[in-house]
């Protein structure tokens, strides 16, 4: 029986017909001939024979045509004039969340992409939001589409993972019963990618706020609702889940819910040695019954004897036993940051002019920025010749001169594939700052790949290797280096090692910010931006560091304009010692 197939060849014709931006009716026509085709209890084949196809609700003398050609010849002739006319790539692009026919056509007409990997490479330079007619909102929502669609092994982004949770969160709140809501789970844990959403909401009514979520704008499916708690899917298959607790447990639900399950078994032990119970209403006394905390996650802690730990370092790796001793780390936070090291403009392949990332730094309260964009090699990423990056130079001195931020003239130099950097040292000299960074040839065998890096690293003017890995998070796996020597490198020749905070970079990841920790080597921050939303991306570096135990002084972001400088001049001091 071929009626679900002539039912799928009918709706493709209609979403090419869309993406072309044909007139409704007729797109409308394919569609309800596929619902008919699709819904019959009988073999199209029987209405064919008999010569009773335009009997059929919905199909007409046109589509009872094209039925006979493919039942007869096995094509749909208007069908392949359209595959021929319109590509391929942009048909899969209405799988994304967020992008219908109108923005894909324009996206085709005006950029000329027409594959789903050329969308994602313009989303995350910020070519959408420069596009009359989409803006940087709509730009942000498409590439927060792309994520979701294109995601591995069932795991969302953290990005995308709180951009839906915040979502939802906003209409939870809104709710009059609502005294509280916020994600639990990987999300509050600052999680690299995050396997289902869980939020945690206090009220007096929880079926009320049940009852709010599951009717949310957004609910694709609903799993599974009680009084408590109900379980949700959203856009792309994404599972949400919700609970509600009374006020006197919210401390003991957040604890729970936040976890990680192995943080929790290992607090319940604390607990039982101490006659307790921990679960998610309340820490209890295990023979009477009677409560003993509960209201909020510091009350726990404290009866339990431990200080608080930030969830961030709730992984049962050590952080129970120093707290019980006093001796957790003081992490970073966000409002210790004076600056974005890596941000790039309209020189090469930003959207935004250095001004107006200036204006934005001073939005969020930097101090400073590092101006660094792609080296001459880059021509995909529209690098900068030597001349244009004396050009830039100029631009910064001038904008120096009144801007509120210091700019510090910087860029994002191609560790070519022998390890050479991308510009001669007479150049590097005249940078504030110079990054370094893999972007092509990621094929080496480990060994060429090590000793690039290790060249690269011999070379005074490289003050910070950016993203070292390269890694790209469900896209792209990271460079066969050996980090325990590229950070013993690091810590010999004072490099700075960068935690790109792009969200599907975050790299150095988690472990290997630890083994330079441990070896002292200093650590930057940068958001890679290439849109001016991006540079609200630094929170994801953020959540790596802190995940790392990283304190305030472990971070070269939390260091005023001048002190930077002077740590940069004095690494490069040594450095060109050391190779003298
Ligand atoms: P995910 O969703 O895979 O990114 O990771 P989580 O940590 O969000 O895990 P999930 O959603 O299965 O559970 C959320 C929290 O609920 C988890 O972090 C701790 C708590 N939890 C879940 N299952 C158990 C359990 O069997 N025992 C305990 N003690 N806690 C649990
Ligand atoms: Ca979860
Ligand atoms: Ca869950």
């Amino acid at each position: 029986m071929k009626n679900k197939e002539i039912a799928g060849k009918f709706l493709e014709i209609a979403h090419l017909l869309e993406i072309k931006g044909e007139n409704s009716f007729k797109i409308r026509s394919y569609e309800k001939a596929a619902e008919t085709i699709e819904s019959l209890d009988h073999d199209i084949k029987d209405d064919y024979i008999s010569g009773n196809l335009e009997e059929l609700d919905g199909i007409g003398k046109g589509i009872a045509a094209k039925i006979s050609e493919y039942l007869s010849a096995g094509k749909i002739t208007k069908l392949e004039e359209l595959r021929k006319e319109i590509p391929r790539g942009l048909l899969e692009m209405l799988k994304v969340p967020g992008l219908g026919p109108a923005k894909i056509r324009l996206i085709h007409k005006e950029l000329g992409i027409k594959t789903m990997r050329g969308l994602d490479i313009a989303a995350r330079r910020g070519e959408l939001a420069a596009l009359s007619g989409l803006g940087e909102k709509s730009a942000a929502n498409i590439l927060r589409g792309l994520e979701i669609a294109s995601r591995l092994d069932g795991r969302l982004l953290m990005s995308t993972a709180e951009n839906m949770a915040d979502d939802f969160l906003e209409v939870i709140r809104k709710d009059k019963s609502c005294r509280a809501a916020l994600a639990c789970g990987s999300v509050r844990r600052g999680c690299e990618t995050v396997g289902d959403i869980d939020l945690l909401a206090v009220s007096e009514t929880p079926e009320k706020i049940i009852d709010t979520f599951v009717k949310i704008d957004g609910v694709e499916k609903v799993t599974s609702s009680g009084p408590t708690k109900a379980s949700v899917y959203s856009t792309g298959d994404v599972q949400i889940d919700l609970r509600v607790v009374a006020p006197a447990s919210f401390g003991a639900a957040m604890l729970y819910f936040t976890g990680s399950k192995e943080h929790n078994i290992a607090l319940r032990k604390c607990a039982s040695a101490m006659g307790c119970t921990l679960n998610e209403y309340a820490l209890s006394d295990q023979k009477s019954g009677e409560y003993r905390a509960g209201e909020t996650e510091k009350d726990v802690y404290k009866r339990l004897g431990l200080d608080y730990i930030p969830p961030e370092l709730r992984e049962n790796r050590g952080e129970i036993e120093q707290a019980s001793r006093h001796a957790l780390p003081s992490l970073i936070e966000a409002k210790d940051i004076k600056g974005d090291l890596h941000l790039h403009s309209v020189y090469s392949d930003g959207a935004v002019e250095i001004r107006g990332l200036a204006a934005r730094a001073s939005e969020l309260g930097y101090e400073w920025i590092g101006s660094c964009d792609h080296s001459m090699s880059l021509t995909i990423a529209r690098g900068l010749s030597v001349k244009n990056l004396m050009k830039k130079k100029k631009e910064i001195e001038s904008l120096n001169k009144t801007s509120r931020v210091r700019i510090l003239f910087g860029a994002e130099v191609d560790i070519l594939s022998d390890g050479s950097l991308d510009y001669p040292d007479e150049i590097l000299k005249e940078l504030d700052v110079c990054l370094g960074a893999v972007h092509a040839v990621f094929n080496q065998s480990p060994e060429v790949l090590n000793k690039r890096i290790m060249r690269a690293m011999d070379n005074p003017y490289l003050d910070v290797l950016a993203h070292p890995t390269a890694r790209l998070i469900g896209k792209r796996p990271p460079l066969a280096l050996d980090m325990e020597k590229v950070t013993a490198k690091a810590a010999e020749k004072n490099i700075i090692l960068e935690v790109n905070a792009f969200p599907d970079r975050r790299d150095l990841k988690e472990e290997h910010i630890r083994m330079a920790l441990a070896k002292g080597v200093m650590l930057s921050l940068g958001s890679d931006s290439h849109a001016l939303h991006h540079m609200d991306n630094m929170r994801y570096g953020l959540m790596n560091l802190r995940r790392a135990g990283c304190g305030k002084r472990d971070v070269l972001n939390t260091r005023t304009a001048a002190e930077l400088s002077k740590i940069i001049s004095s690494r490069r001091r040594k450095a060109n010692g050391y190779s003298a």
